[in-house]
């Protein structure tokens, strides 16, 4: 079975790889993104059997959305509705250094997640159950769905991972704050970059990552801070360790967190040491800078190989 379970909205994406407004670009190229589906690929594809759960709507963006993630290997758990679309994002270049993210997801399937689309047995079979600060964000039920998932995980004693992710476009930082309050105490492991770890540490310093370590690191609890070009910080047994990142030609950052995740993840699955799990996050969030798309650039063992040691070409 799988040893992680993700949960969360996989939207249809439209992108353009062209630089210019959509408002006269005439065509785009269609892919999907997710942070927790990003994440559950990412897992895959460093060899962690992975489940993901979600809902799409009875279209063809939907049946798209499923298609590639089972194609990536990933179990999905999947409901389709057929009373409401698949979300979307739009993802455009308006200038050659900025992207535009729209999103057409108010209403969308994956909004209308339950509790009960949280298969019977299946967190409770897993290692990790992850979720993120997307959820909470998108609908009551949702967020009853994310902390339904923590409980049961807390239940059964399996522990949670929580990336914050937080998109400014779904709400605020204190109603984010707020709702991910009623899961924090049952999370084991928590990332995010510094400016969303400071959602959960209100009052720390949000540029002191150490500081925002210590502050979320209660009850044994490992807080890992991504740090972009900078790599990583994790606070695990009462020690913070930093290590820092690859220099790459960069691509696309969208999706470079979810690789950092899923390498610190899977590292930790294969029972590594901190400063490993730091190590093939920050080599995992850089290769996927490399290439475009949130989830396409998420490398293989091999890969990760290659780079560390500095054979793969530009990076290191
Ligand atoms: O983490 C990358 C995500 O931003 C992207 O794939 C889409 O989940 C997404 C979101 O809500 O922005």
């Amino acid at each position: 079975g799988p040893r992680v379970v993700a949960i969360g909205e996989t939207m249809a994406m439209m992108r353009s790889g062209t630089i210019g407004s959509l408002a006269h670009l005439p065509s785009v190229d269609i892919s999907l993104g997710g942070a927790e589906s990003n994440l559950a690929i990412g897992l895959r594809r460093l060899g962690v059997p992975v489940a993901w759960v979600s809902r799409v709507g009875d279209d063809p963006l939907g049946t798209r959305v499923m298609r590639e993630i089972r194609a990536e290997g990933v179990e999905v758990r999947c409901a389709v509705d057929p009373t409401r679309p698949t979300g979307l994002m739009v993802k455009s270049r308006p200038t050659g250094t900025t992207t535009r993210v729209d999103y057409y997801r108010a209403g969308s399937a994956a909004s209308a997640l339950t509790p009960a689309d949280l298969p019977a047995g299946l967190l409770e079979q897993a290692e990790i159950v992850h979720v993120s600060g997307i959820t909470p964000l998108l609908s009551a039920t949702a967020h009853a769905t994310n902390v339904a998932a923590v409980q049961r995980a807390a239940t059964a004693g399996i522990p949670v991972s929580l990336d914050v992710n937080y998109r400014s476009r779904l709400g605020s930082r204190e109603r984010l704050a707020e709702l991910l309050g009623e899961i924090l105490e049952h999370v084991d492991i928590v990332f995010g970059g510094p400016e969303e770890l400071s959602i959960l540490a209100p009052g720390v310093d949000e540029g002191d990552h150490r500081a925002l370590l210590r502050a979320l690191a209660s009850g044994g609890r490992q807080v890992v801070a991504k740090l972009g070009a900078d790599g990583g910080a994790a606070l695990a047994e009462g020690e913070i360790l930093e290590a820092p990142g690859h220099r790459v030609d960069v691509v696309d950052t969208v999706g470079a967190g979810d690789a950092f995740v899923a390498g610190y993840l899977s590292a930790q699955l294969d029972g590594l040491d901190v400063p490993a799990r730091l190590a093939r996050a920050n080599a995992c969030g850089a290769l996927a800078c490399t290439t475009p798309g949130d989830w396409e650039g998420a490398p293989r063992l091999s890969d990760l190989d290659a780079l560390l040691a500095g054979d793969g070409g530009d990076p290191v």
